[in-house]
């Protein structure tokens, strides 16, 4: 057996959560934030069988959506500065999705 953690971007949770369950896959939801971004995303748990990783990638893949995030840079430290500090903007690319594939040694419903 194998989990899929798969860290998704909030627009694209419901359309995926509802093409897994159409497809007789389930999943876990949990509300996850970027340590980059700061900004809220969504870590889906997907217990699987092995045969069936490729296919649920493709789900994923063909419903997460690749999108352009602005965000500030952050001030310097107060120690270090002399003057005005002048945010910068910095645009990142988020997603479609980031996908880790593990085993799973054991799985029991007790
Ligand atoms: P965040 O950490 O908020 O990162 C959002 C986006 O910012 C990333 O998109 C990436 O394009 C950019 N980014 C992240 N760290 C950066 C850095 N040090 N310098 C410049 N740009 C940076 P994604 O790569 O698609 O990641 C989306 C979210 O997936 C991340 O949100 C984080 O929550 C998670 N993630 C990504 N890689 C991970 C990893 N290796 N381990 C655990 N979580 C990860």
């Amino acid at each position: 057996m194998k989990l899929i953690i798969a860290i998704v971007q909030n627009d694209d949770v419901s359309d995926l959560v509802d093409a897994l369950r159409d497809n007789n896959y389930m999943s876990t939801k949990l509300a996850s934030t970027g340590g980059f971004l700061s900004a809220g995303n969504t870590t889906l748990l997907i217990g699987i069988e092995k045969e069936k990783v490729d296919d649920v990638l493709k789900i994923i893949g063909e419903i997460c959506k690749t999108r352009k995030k602005i965000t500030t840079s952050m001030p310097p430290t107060a120690c270090c500065t002399v003057g005005a500090y002048v945010p910068q903007t910095i645009e990142v690319k988020v997603g479609g999705a980031v996908v880790f594939v593990t085993d799973v040694d054991r799985f029991e419903k007790l």
